[in-house]
């Protein structure tokens, strides 16, 4: 067996070293590690005081999330932690990196906390559908007071190394020899008592404060299980004598891993790793090109915000666009953008200054000529796009890098009209750019695989979650929205309203429903997307966007879509003109309507997504089915906690889904529904999407 925790002697300190890479994850082997060589330690009469340290760049990061699936084994970590707390030699946590979850809770049952600069202290449970097993729900309010620790268990505050030293959270911060500042303060502290955050007592707070902000995290975690619990269990520290409250934190925290939701966010974050490393894999086959300057077409709000993304980012950007009015609107977008960020305290006023001087403006496509990637945000149109493309092909430097935001359009279309498509490649950021955290990355079959590495790499230095997808009408995420779209529509025509498939839609965790988003996004863009596609004829019949749209009722921004705008609000009313013209529509269409059920609403409108993205699966669309869960987790609002789309397929039960397709074909044989071969094939088979 390989050592992960090895016992030196500096002296008459002992210094436990973990070394489990990547994230020194506190697996099992560890743990009974750490419990051998903590008991050698304290049993070694020439050893005064401990030290527990990391090797490799990060302290403990946590407890090992791939145990979660399997049964308990021992030694469990309050049991170790246990012993490092009641010993009687003074124990010291040398912290570096991310010191999470677990491995914050290591470091609390140590007397004494030393941290270096850069160190990042968090108890991220919740996100995982947890709440802190090994006392960090009791330790640390006893330490920082209840507020802190309810930013921390409930809110997953991050904090940093000056943070933490001001809160008492660690009681030195060195800005390097980490590991020598351990042993001084190791020896300061040796023969004196150990310091023990469980004898201590939670300081004094005020309930209402502590309440009032309780309800407000919560209320910015609607669905979840796992905040009020890690409340309840924080609570505890308040209430309860030290041992108590940690058996309630324990007994949760053992019920939780084996939750749905704990299950479903456990599948997200290794499907997030996958994705990174499937990107770094490629940019290890690919040699990628060096982007440190960008141009970016287009000063409209996506050109801005992609200037703005990568500005953020400290990467140049050239915003060019040749209506010079439309390039002041852009320069004061982006000016605002930094003063805002400064007036809510995001960015003192010096970075701000430093982001904004990193975006220039042009009036002339010329001007690209130094950029190494040239993104086009230009209007929604081909035949604009690859006028853009032409000129480009022009003036941009060979190597350069040529990317359209297009979020529907042929990318091997636009990338035709130059003379290398090659360089030609996708870049569907998501609106507002510098917020979203999905980017869509769209690959052609011409283009060459170091652009689509290099591409990769750039979405992740600029923090996104970049998703290789392959060239087709709306890629992925666009493409399930579509046949979400169109059967909400169909509801609406049978007899639903839009508040009932909203309330629906909402209820299962997205922000918003379908005609809520419609309303955002504008009913001209569905409008013009109708227009620019081949409809089935039952679509076309169900022209519902066309009335709205004939009606000048283009959403939020006309004041009215699927339902009314009061001046200045952004929540809709209910509209009578909607339900008129959804009963004159009926009436026109010999449909008698009838109450449709929250779960056939509910169903019809994930159900033939599922279809559609088991589509994409076989057209080899995307690589995994795991990127599309990816992509509708971060671009459009799927509950994480439900795992993603497919994952959701998966949980409902495949037969389940294609019994209720096959259901709905019958009954309405015009709308062309087809369960594709592969979701039937796996459904057969008893297979799943998400399941190896
Ligand atoms: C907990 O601690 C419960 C306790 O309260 C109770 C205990 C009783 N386990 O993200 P990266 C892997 S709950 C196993 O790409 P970065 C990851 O899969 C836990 N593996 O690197 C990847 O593997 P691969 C609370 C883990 O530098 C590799 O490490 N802790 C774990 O961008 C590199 O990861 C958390 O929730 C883990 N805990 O970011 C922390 N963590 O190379 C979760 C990472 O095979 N982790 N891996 O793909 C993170 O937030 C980030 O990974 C971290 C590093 C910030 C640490």
């Amino acid at each position: 067996m390989n050592s992960t925790v090895v016992l030196r002697h500096e002296g008459e300190i002992a210094l436990l070293l973990i070394d489990n890479p990547p994230v020194n994850a506190l697996s099992r082997q560890v743990r009974e590690q750490l419990l051998e060589c903590l008991h050698a330690a304290l049993a070694d009469d020439a050893v005064t005081a401990l030290v527990i340290a990391c090797e490799g760049k990060t302290f403990v990061a946590g407890a090992d999330i791939k145990e979660f699936d399997l049964p308990l084994q021992p030694p469990q970590l309050p049991d170790v932690l246990a012993l490092i707390e009641n010993a009687t030699k003074p124990v010291v946590a040398a912290v570096q990196g991310s010191v999470l979850g677990g491995g914050l809770e290591l470091a609390l049952a140590c007397h004494r906390r030393i941290a270096e600069r850069g160190a990042r202290f968090a108890l991220p449970e919740v996100s995982l559908g947890l709440i802190p097993g090994a006392g960090g729900t009791q330790r640390l309010p006893r330490l920082c007071g209840m507020q802190v620790a309810l930013e921390m268990v409930v809110g997953g505050a991050r904090i940093s190394g000056e943070r933490a030293l001001q809160l008492g959270l660690i009681d030195r911060l060195v800005a390097d020899q980490l590991r020598a500042g351990a042993i001084a303060l190791a020896r300061e502290v040796a023969g004196q008592p150990p310091r023990r955050v469980r004898e201590q007592q939670v300081p004094e707070y005020d309930p209402a404060t502590f309440s009032e902000r309780a309800t407000q995290l919560l209320r910015k975690l609607p669905g979840q299980e796992a905040p009020p619990l890690a409340l309840e269990a924080l609570e505890q520290a308040a209430r309860l004598p030290f041992d108590a409250g940690m058996a309630h934190e324990r007994e949760v925290f053992i019920a939780r891993r084996q939750s749905r939701q704990a299950h479903a966010l456990r599948h997200v974050f290794f499907a997030e790793r996958d994705l990174a490393s499937r990107a770094r894999a490629l940019g290890k086959r690919a040699p990628t090109r060096p982007i440190e300057h960008v141009a970016v077409i287009g000063a409209g709000m996506m050109g801005s915000g992609i200037a703005l993304c990568l500005a953020n980012a400290g990467i140049p950007a050239l915003l060019v666009d040749t209506q010079e009015q439309a390039l002041q609107r852009g320069r004061s977008v982006v000016e605002g953008y930094f003063q805002g960020s400064v007036e809510k305290g995001k960015l003192d006023a010096a970075e701000a200054a430093r982001r904004t001087a990193l975006i220039g403006f042009a009036t002339s496509l010329e001007r690209v000529a130094d950029a190494d990637l040239i993104i086009e945000a230009v209007f929604e149109d081909l035949a604009i796009k690859q006028d853009v493309f032409r000129q480009l092909d022009q003036f941009a430097k060979p190597g350069a890098i040529l990317a359209t935001n297009t979020s529907y359009l042929d990318v091997t279309a636009i990338a035709s009209a130059t003379t290398r498509p090659g360089e030609v490649i996708g870049m569907h950021f998501f609106s507002p750019a510098q917020v979203m955290k999905l980017l869509e990355v769209v690959r052609t079959s011409q283009v060459a695989p170091e652009v689509l590495a290099s591409v990769l790499q750039l979405g992740a230095r600029l923090g996104k979650t970049a998703i290789a997808v392959g060239n087709c009408y709306g890629f992925v995420g666009n493409r399930l929205l579509a046949v979400r779209e169109r059967e909400a529509g169909f509801l609406l025509e049978e007899g639903a309203s839009p508040q009932e498939v909203d309330r629906v839609i909402r209820s299962f965790g997205f922000p918003m429903g379908p005609f809520e988003l419609r309303d955002l996004s504008g009913v001209d863009i569905a409008w013009r997307n109708r227009q620019a596609r081949e409809l089935s004829e039952a679509e076309r019949r169900c022209d519902l966007i066309e009335q709205l749209h004939a009606a000048g009722r283009l959403g939020q921004k006309s004041g009215a879509g699927y339902y009314r705008y009061e001046q200045g609000q952004r929540r809709g009313v209910e509209d009578e003109f909607v339900s008129d013209l959804l009963a004159e529509h009926r009436r026109r269409r010999g449909i008698t309507p009838r109450s449709i059920g929250d779960d056939e609403i509910l169903q019809r409108c994930l159900f033939v997504m599922i279809n559609e993205a088991a589509h994409l699966l076989e057209q080899g669309i995307v690589d995994s089915a795991n990127d599309i869960d990816l992509v509708w987790l971060h671009g459009y609002g799927f509950p994480r906690y439900r795992g993603g789309l497919l994952y959701h397929a998966d949980e409902v039960g495949l037969a389940t889904v294609v019994s209720a397709l096959d259901g709905w074909r019958a009954a309405f044989p015009e709308r062309g529904i087809e369960v594709v071969p592969l979701l039937r094939r796996l459904a057969e088979q008893g297979g799943s999407f998400t399941r190896g």
